[in-house]
Parts: C-alpha cells; structure tokens; sequence
C-alpha cells in the first residue's frame, strides 16, 4: 500500500513534468521561429503589359498593374509604407519607346516639373538596378542587364513610374525589369498621383487614352 502510494505518486510527478516539457516546448517553438531574423524590405511588384483592351475607337493600350499574390490588380491606388525599405520591382513586358529616334525632343521631359525624364530621382541613391533587358532587337544605346544606372539615354523609355510630389522618377525600358530600393520618412505620409511620363498613349501628343485614366498610366500613391 505505502509502496502503491509512493509508486502512485512517482508516476504522477513525471507525467507533469513530461506534461510541463511539452508545454515548454509547444511555447518556445513559435517563439523560435519569431525571433529567427529580422524581416526584410517590403516587396512591391508593378507589371506593364500591352495590347490591354481600352474601347473601341482607341483600340489597345499600355496599362500598369500590381501584381500581388500571383494576381494582377489595379493600380489606382498603390500604397507605400512609410520608415520601411522597399524593394519596387517593374516588370515591363512593352517592346517599344514611347518616342522613337529622332522625333520632337522638346515634347519631352516638360510633362510634370520633372528635370528630365530620363534621370533616375527619388530612390536610395538616386539609382536603378536594371537586371534584365531583353530587348534584343533594341537600337537605344548604353542600356544593357545588370547594370546600375542613375540615368538613361535619350528617347530610350517605354515608360516611366513618376511621384512628383515625392520627386520620384524611375524610367522603364522596353522589355526590362527595373529595381529600385524606396525609402519614405513619417514626414512624406499622405496620398500623391502617380503617372506614367513617357507619352504611351493615343491623340496627338500621346496623353490620352491611358495616360489621362485612372489605374492605367496614372492613379494615386499612398504613404502610410
Ligand atoms: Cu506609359
């Protein structure tokens, strides 16, 4: 009987302490797992693709989007955080400048208080990573994957990400993927336009048609 008891208790004492080590195990793992590395920046992805329908009389037209878990989405409002560091990534799937070689110089650059639109402004360093141009058939110079560039020759833009009112301006060539390291203090937080200043559109100076629509070649940026 004093031996049952003693035996009793024996058993009891181990099974709470086997109880107490699964426990402690089940709160430490996830507590592992959360102090195992600092998060990196924040990841924002914009694709432009061609050939999207925009109506009838105009036909097709370049459109922006952001691609957020594998889905393409609109871009009319795009939001940055702010005291974080983002990564942008453009992926542009348009083959062709926006003005080709040789055509009106003056019409370009005076769109949007931009110094040029072919300078990089407004990212860490005032840099682009350009880590792909496929475009192989491409006739602009001094572009080539893998390089990091603060500007961009002359009429070599199928597009350009621009933030005027953060004094940002990524130009995108045809058939590249552009990178570039976005920082934004507490001090920038509000709501900016964003638009695309490289004439890709329709009439007669190319501002219409999806440079002048919401989510296609300009909409609004969010710091917050
Ligand atoms: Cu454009």
């Amino acid at each position: 009987m004093e031996i049952g008891k003693k035996l009793f208790i024996a058993l009891v004492v181990i099974a709470v302490m086997a109880g107490a080590y699964g426990i402690s195990l089940n709160i430490t793992h996830p507590a592992h797992i959360q102090s195992s590395g600092s998060s990196g920046p924040v990841a924002i992805t914009l694709v432009i693709t061609t050939e999207n329908y925009y109506n009838t009389t105009t036909g097709q037209q370049p459109h922006y989007y952001l691609l957020q878990n594998g889905s393409l989405r609109s871009t009319s409002t795009i939001t940055f955080p702010d005291n974080e560091n983002i990564t942008l990534t453009i992926i542009c799937y348009d083959n062709g400048t926006a003005y080709p070689l040789g055509q009106a110089q003056n019409n370009i650059g005076d769109g949007a208080g931009q110094a040029s639109l072919y300078d990089v402004n407004g990212t860490v360093g005032n840099v682009v990573k350009v880590i792909n141009n496929t475009n192989v058939n491409s006739t602009s110079s001094g572009i080539s994957g893998g390089s990091t560039v603060s500007s961009f020759p002359p009429y070599s833009v199928a597009h350009t990400f621009t933030v005027s009112g953060l004094n940002l301006n990524i130009p995108i060539p045809p058939s590249s993927t552009v990178v570039a390291d976005l920082h934004f203090s507490s001090s920038q937080t509000g709501s900016y336009s964003w638009q695309c200043n490289a004439p890709c559109g329709t009439g007669a100076n190319g501002w219409s048609g999806a440079m002048s629509t919401q989510g296609w070649m300009m909409g609004s940026v969010v710091v917050s």
